[in-house]
């Protein structure tokens, strides 16, 4: 019995170990690290030969014609049949349907291929492998081992590379990449946007300590009156700090330089939770959004970051941020590059995107519908740009299946975990446009409270479900119940009747909570000109969005804000007009050549009017 026991524990803290390992590693930038970006070599491969034997087995460790294997000829007799060498190469990161011609329309897997030198690692030195994101599952795989593998296309994962595994020259890096749409993940196989494939995040080889701080969250704290505190300045912050592993004895120094602060917290454990004043603090907002250098230093190694402090709260029918009403003057953003018909992962793209926002007069984005890369929250930081964050719950999930909703769960502590450092982030949110049912509602209700009890310090959303009654739209979604603020997606003159319908509308909401408009919008083709009852032309998009503008100015005191679909046009394959769509959902204001179309004036215009009025 004894034995027995033994064997189990024994077996437990294997698995614990294992997702310990897997937890993720924050802030990489600030970490010691190679780029693993750049050109690695590609095999297209539909029927997953790499991967099963012809009698569909996953193949084995030692197998040679395992795609993970380095393929070595012995002799010139030797039959092999892959390779990894020109032509085949491809810049990572990147999707590659913008690669090569022939992937614009290609879903399945694509193996991933690259070697890299790593100098001998110092005593109790480790090493990880960390991916930005990956769409949408990978298996990693270094010098013919298998590191682990991972799914959900917008959220980073680390594997630790054994030490015993790594080389000095040319370790041979294989990445299993499969973007095939499956009913049982998440998103589901319908959506609307382009299911675009590849390692289309930054990958990095991470050096740490033997133990180090992997995760930290550090904020102004969510039940001070931030009032009171702005009165006395003085703002009390907490938050946690997770170790790799339990740290036996140490410290942990939290610093912010700027502020003369600095304390040292003793650790034992794997976790610690810690409180401190703050004297004097810059709040951070859109008109100011001022970050601080943070340090935190344990165990010989020190992470920097920049954060601002901000406190986000609602009263009844109100956003208040720094204790103050705000109105969101948002709008919506794909993940893309319209110019170049790719995703964008850099902070050159996140730069234009968000300067495209402000030249709107915005002060939000909705990062729609899934985590955008880290760039983009860091440069909203920076730019002072609130953000609206979401994971990819889609429509019809499977709302019936716990393993779904693990899935879920899991992409929503990835994307918690990663950005709750960033101030810009106010609101996380966990789907849109799900159908109501009871089995939906306790779906989105537990996502819901696993996001509050990851981050207790910003507002849980997600796009509801409107009733619509001839001109009185009533919000009584029973998610509502549960979310901080009432969202809703309305194309009220674009999907039914014309945009003067607006005129008559009202609305209603069953919540004493801040109504949100998360979509509005209208398609026209950039370019094409004709009067305003033409669809599709730039005249209608400008009528639909005066219309709208108009009945916006007559909301109820509810009424906190919108972000109109959409700042660009973006790819997808559900629009196939073959004049004016051409597999581009054309609601952007601005066109897929990056110029703006006329409603881009009615929308900044109206922002100016509000931001003047405050
Ligand atoms: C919506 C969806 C968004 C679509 C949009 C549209 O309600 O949330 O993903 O792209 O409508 O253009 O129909």
């Amino acid at each position: 019995m004894i034995k027995k026991l033994l064997s189990f524990f024994a077996i437990t803290l294997i698995a614990l170990d294992s997702t310990a390992m897997e937890k993720l590693i924050v802030n990489t930038d600030s970490r010691e690290s190679i780029s693993l970006n750049g050109t690695w070599h590609y095999i297209v491969d539909p029927y997953e030969t790499g991967f099963y034997t012809y009698r569909y087995k996953e193949r084995g460790e030692g197998d040679r014609e395992a795609y993970w294997n380095r393929p070595v000829a012995k002799d010139k007799l030797d039959r092999l049949e892959h390779g990894y060498q020109k032509p085949y190469s491809i810049e990572v990161p990147g999707d590659w349907n913008s690669q090569s011609d022939t992937l614009t329309y290609y879903e399945g897997t694509i193996w991933y291929q690259r070697d890299f030198d790593l100098r001998k690692l110092k005593k109790g030195e480790r090493a990880f492998l960390y991916f930005g994101a990956v769409n949408y599952e990978a298996h990693v795989y270094v010098n013919g081992k298998k590191l682990g593998s991972h799914k959900g296309g917008f959220t980073p994962f680390n594997f630790e590379i054994p030490a015993d595994l790594l080389k000095e020259k040319d370790n041979f890096l294989v990445v299993k990449v499969d973007n095939k749409r499956h009913p049982q993940e998440i998103p589901t196989v319908n959506t609307d946007w382009w299911n675009y494939g590849g390692i289309t995040r930054d990958v990095k080889l991470l050096v740490t300590p033997d133990n180090f701080i992997q995760q930290y969250a550090l904020q102004l704290d969510p039940a001070q009156d931030i009032r009171k505190a702005k009165k006395d300045s003085r703002f009390l912050v907490s938050g946690s700090v997770d170790l790799n592993r339990a740290a036996g004895k140490g410290d942990v120094t939290i610093a912010v330089p700027e502020l003369s602060f600095e304390r040292r917290f003793p650790v034992s454990g794997g976790r610690l939770e810690f409180e401190f004043e703050l004297e004097d603090l810059g709040l951070w907002s859109p008109d100011s959004p001022k970050l601080y250098q943070v340090k935190l230093d344990f165990n010989g190694e020190t992470l920097t970051d920049s954060i601002g402090f901000r406190k986000i709260e609602t009263a009844g029918k109100k956003i208040l941020l720094n204790g103050e009403q705000v109105f969101l003057r948002g709008i919506s953003v794909h993940e893309e590059i319209p110019q170049q018909v790719r995703r964008a992962f850099s902070a050159e793209d996140a730069e234009q995107l968000l300067t495209w926002a402000k030249e709107l007069n915005a002060n939000m984005v909705r990062l729609a519908h899934y985590p955008h890369n880290e760039q983009m929250t860091r440069m909203a930081d920076a730019m002072g740009i609130l953000v609206w964050s979401e994971i990819p719950v889609y429509w019809t999930i499977d709302f019936g299946s716990d393993e779904v909703l693990d899935k879920a769960k899991t992409q929503l502590e990835e994307m918690i975990v990663r950005d709750r450092n960033r101030t810009s982030v106010i609101i996380w949110s966990v789907g849109n446009e799900t159908p109501v049912s009871p089995l939906r509602t306790s779906f989105m209700k537990s996502l819901i409270d696993k996001a509050r009890s990851l981050d207790d310090s910003r507002l849980i959303s997600a796009a509801l479900e409107v009733g619509y009654n001839g001109d009185v739209n009533r919000i009584d979604d029973p998610l509502g119940a549960y979310t901080d603020i009432v969202s809703v997606n309305e194309y009220l003159g674009w999907y039914g009747g014309l945009p003067d319908d607006c005129r008559t509308a009202k609305w209603e909401v069953a919540y004493d909570k801040p109504l949100f408009f998360s979509e509005t919008g209208a398609g026209a083709k950039g370019g094409f000109y004709a009067d305003e009852k033409t669809r599709w032309s730039e005249e209608f998009q400008e009528w639909f969005y005066k219309e709208q503008v108009a009945m916006f100015k007559r909301m109820p005191d509810n009424y906190s804000g919108l972000s109109p679909w959409i700042l660009a046009d973006f790819r997808s394959p559900r629009r196939n007009h073959p004049v004016y769509q051409q597999g581009w959902n054309r609601k952007g204001l601005i066109d897929d050549k990056g110029i703006k179309k006329k409603a881009f004036a009615v929308l900044k215009n109206y922002y100016r009017e509000i931001e003047n009025a405050q």
